[in-house]
């Protein structure tokens, strides 16, 4: 029997702080223990980590526990994918080497129980976002990277933190709220794919938005954003019956989130 695919993005380890970030992984290394039993693969959808940077000898402090449980998984058969995030650009070879894990840089098209799929994490995708588009261009850019990876870690890694956490705290206040169909813009994004695919695509699967929902697009296929871990706990599995969007509420518990003709405000619960 295929094994179940599990989606999650926007875990941030590593944000706010430290103790706070312990605190999450613990819940996410919960959940990730429980799926385990019946997972065929897992997609880590991007924004794993707040901050990540791959030097060439050195790995950024911490995460140890979420990290060996990735591991476990991949060893005990469970493909995991992961998507680069806006904050987790530079994964350069550390996750698949050292743990088996497959990194995406681009949207990913999935087919699994009978169901196609279009992945991405979703920074710069849809119409405008013009600046940040520009920054992104810039931290992709080849000679950049080369120049932050000759910068001593011990002051690279907070320099590069502080700036994920402020981009983060306006991203938060960017998306506070549902901007309606048109103007969502990864809901826009997947409604162009659509037009110009030639394939059915059942679901649109993304992160980034940090705004849980299941949201339909015409009759056949759905916008899914799966939320975040910093303050929903969601994720998102697909088995034999279909796809449902779900809220982990603490070890063996979870709730299905009904999926939405008009978006409610799940911020406010
Ligand atoms: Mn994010």
């Amino acid at each position: 029997m295929e094994g179940k695919a599990y989606f999650a993005s926007d875990f941030h380890l590593g944000a706010p702080d430290l103790e706070t970030s312990r605190k999450r992984e613990r819940i996410i290394v919960q959940w990730l223990d429980e799926i385990g039993s019946d997972a065929g693969s897992l997609y880590l959808v991007g924004d794993v980590f707040d901050f990540w940077h791959d030097y060439t000898h050195v790995v950024p402090k911490g995460f140890v526990s979420y990290l060996a449980k990735i591991k476990a998984l991949v060893e005990s058969g469970v493909k995991v994918y992961q998507f680069k995030g806006n904050h987790d650009m530079w994964l350069y070879g550390y996750l698949s080497d050292e743990l088996g894990v497959e990194v995406l840089a681009q949207p990913h098209m999935a087919h699994l129980h009978g169901k196609t799929l279009y992945l991405a994490h979703g920074d710069g995708l849809g119409p405008g976002d013009y600046g940040y588009k520009l920054v992104k261009g810039i931290f992709s850019n080849k000679l950049c990277q080369f120049i932050f990876r000759w910068i001593h870690p011990d002051l690279g890694v907070p320099l590069a933190s502080y700036l994920s956490g402020q981009s983060r705290l306006a991203e938060s206040v960017a998306n506070a709220a549902w901007q309606g169909e048109d103007k969502e813009r990864l809901m826009v994004h997947a409604k162009q794919i659509l037009g110009k695919h030639l394939e059915h695509i059942d679901y649109f699967v993304f992160g980034h938005r940090h705004y849980p929902i299941v949201h339909p697009i015409g009759t056949m296929s759905a916008y899914v954003n799966l939320g975040d871990w910093i303050g929903h706990n969601t994720f998102g599995v697909l088995q034999a019956d279909g796809f449902y969007l779900k809220k982990y509420l603490g070890p063996g518990k979870h709730m299905v989130l009904p999926p939405t003709e008009s978006p409610r405000n799940l911020h406010q619960d």
